[in-house]
C-alpha cells in the first residue's frame, strides 16, 4: 500500500458521557477522505497510564482540553502534513518524539490517542478494509468476535453508593453467536433492573450505565446478579452466563491494607475472600483484584487462583508491553487489559497485544467509565482476535455504540468465530 499524505487535522473540544470535555479529531488525507476518532476518558486510573492535558481553571471544574486540542491543530497538524508517513508506527512514533516526554505529558495523551485512532482509521481506509481488518492484519491475528463483558453492577468511583468493588460483569460465554451473546445480556440486564425495582433497591446508575443499588457487601451484589440470571432462565455458568468482576483495587488500598465492606484485609487475605467467592459464584475473570503496587501479592494469587480464573491486570500494567513481558516472566496475572488512552497510541497499544499473545497471556479490550459515541475498541477487539471486550452495560448510546458495532461486523462477516480463543501457551481459560 502506499503511502498516507495528509492534508489538514482539524480538532474539537467535545463533551464525554460524563459531561467533561475531551478531545474529538479529524484527518483528511490528499485523497479527500475525512477519520475522526474521541479520546476517553477514565475515573480509576493507574499511576503509569499516559497523562490527560487538562486546562486547570474555573471552567469545567478544570477539565477543560483547549490546550491539549491547540496542540493537535497547532504542531501536531504541522508534523503530520509535513510528509507522507509509511504506516500507523512511523506516524506514532513521530508523533511519541514531537511530545518528548515519558507519558506524553506535554501534548497530552488524551490528544495523541484520538490522533493516533484517526490516523489507523486513515490507513485502513487507504487500504480499503474495515478497521477490525486492518487491525488483524496488522496484527498477523485471526480476527474474531469477542464475549461482551457487560457492567451490570456498579460501585467504587464509578457510583454513588457504599459498593466497594467497582465493576461486576456478566459475560455469555456459553452463547453460540454474537448476537446471541448480546440478547442474554440485554436480558439479563432487564431481569436485574425488574428485581431492583421489586426489592426497593432501584434508583440510580453508575458511570458505565449498571445499577448502582445501596448495597456494600460484593455477595449481595453476586446474590442479585446470580437471582436476575436465573430469572431469565438461562444457565450460570461458563456453559451459559459466567460472572467477571473488576474490584479496581487501588480504589480501596489505604497503602498498607484493603477496605471492603468495614472489613481491613493483608493481601493473603483478599486472595482467601477471593478463592471463596470463586468457589461460591461462577466468577471466570478477575481483574484488578490487588493494588498496582502490590507486587509480592500479585504473584501469590496468580499462582493460588490461576487454574480457576482469569486473572487480569489493568491500573498495573496501563497497556504498556514491557510491563506485560514483567508479568510473564514472574508470573503475575494472565491476562492484560487494554485501553488505548492508557498507552496514548495505537501503535504502543498493538505492541502490548504483541507481547500478551506471545506470552501465552490472555487480554481483554476496555472502553473506559468516561466514554463517547467512538466504537474504536469494537473494531480492536474484533481484529486483535482476543475474544474478549468490555463496554459496560447494554445501555446507554456510548456504550451500546461498540456492542452495536459488533453487531454490524457480525452481519458483514457471517464466517467469524465468536468467542475466547484457545491461547497458544499459559494457561486456555475456555
Ligand atoms: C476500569 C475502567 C473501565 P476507568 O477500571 O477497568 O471499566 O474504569 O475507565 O474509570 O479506569
Ligand atoms: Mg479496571
Amino acid at each position: 500500500m502506499g503511502e498516507l499524505e495528509i492534508e489538514r487535522v482539524r480538532a474539537l473540544q467535545v463533551l464525554d458521557s460524563r459531561g467533561y470535555p475531551t478531545v474529538r479529531v479529524w484527518i483528511q488525507g490528499t485523497d479527500g477522505h475525512v477519520c475522526a476518532a474521541t479520546a476517553p476518558s477514565g475515573a480509576s486510573t493507574g499511576a503509569h497510564e499516559a497523562v490527560e492535558l487538562r486546562d486547570g481553571g474555573p471552567a469545567y471544574s478544570g477539565k477543560g482540553v483547549t490546550a491539549a486540542v491547540a496542540g493537535v491543530t497547532g504542531e501536531i497538524a504541522d508534523l503530520l502534513t509535513s510528509r507522507p508517513w509509511s504506516s500507523l508506527a512511523d506516524a506514532d512514533r513521530a508523533l511519541i518524539a514531537l511530545d518528548g516526554t515519558p507519558g506524553k505529558a506535554r501534548l497530552g495523551g488524551n490528544a495523541t490517542v484520538a490522533v493516533s485512532m484517526a490516523l489507523a482509521r486513515a490507513f485502513a481506509s487507504r487500504a480499503g478494509a474495515p478497521l477490525h481488518a486492518w487491525i488483524a492484519e496488522v496484527l498477523g491475528q485471526q480476527p474474531r468476535l469477542p464475549v461482551p463483558h457487560f457492567n451490570v453492577l456498579n460501585g467504587g468511583q464509578h457510583a454513588a453508593n457504599p459498593l466497594d468493588f467497582q465493576e461486576f460483569m456478566v459475560a455469555p460465554l456459553g452463547a453460540p453467536d454474537y448476537p446471541e451473546a448480546l440478547r442474554w445480556g440485554a436480558e439479563v440486564y432487564h431481569a436485574l433492573g425488574a428485581s431492583l425495582k421489586r426489592k426497593g433497591l432501584a434508583g440510580g446508575l453508575g458511570d458505565e450505565g449498571g445499577f448502582a443499588p445501596q448495597i456494600a457487601r460484593p455477595e449481595e451484589a453476586l446474590e442479585l446478579i446470580m437471582g436476575a440470571i436465573a430469572d431469565t432462565g438461562l444457565a450460570a455458568g461458563r456453559d451459559g452466563v459466567a460472572i467477571a468482576l473488576d474490584p479496581a483495587a487501588n480504589s480501596f488500598h489505604d497503602g498498607t491494607a484493603y477496605r471492603v465492606a468495614g472489613s481491613t484485609l493483608t493481601s493473603e487475605q483478599m486472595t482467601d475472600y477471593y478463592a471463596r467467592l470463586i468457589g461460591d459464584y461462577p466468577i471466570w475473570s478477575l481483574e484488578d483484584p490487588l493494588a498496582e503496587d502490590d507486587a509480592p501479592g500479585w504473584a501469590a494469587l496468580t499462582e493460588a487462583l490461576r487454574d480457576r480464573v482469569q486473572v487480569v491486570g489493568d491500573d498495573v500494567f496501563v497497556t504498556d508491553a514491557e510491563r506485560v513481558r514483567e508479568a510473564i516472566r514472574t508470573r503475575s496475572a494472565t491476562a492484560v487489559l487494554i485501553k488505548p488512552n492508557q498507552a496514548g497510541t495505537v501503535t504502543e497499544t498493538l505492541e502490548t497485544l504483541t507481547a500478551a499473545a506471545r506470552g501465552g497471556f490472555g487480554a481483554m479490550v476496555s472502553h473506559r467509565s468516561g466514554e463517547t459515541e467512538d466504537t474504536f475498541v469494537a473494531d480492536l477487539a474484533v481484529g486483535a482476535g482476543c475474544g474478549q471486550l468490555k463496554s459496560g452495560a447494554p445501555a446507554r448510546g456510548e456504550r451500546t455504540a461498540k456492542y452495536n458495532r459488533l453487531l454490524e461486523i457480525a452481519a458483514d462477516n457471517p464466517g467469524l468465530p465468536y468467542g475466547l480463543p484457545r491461547l497458544t501457551e499459559g494457561r486456555d481459560h475456555a
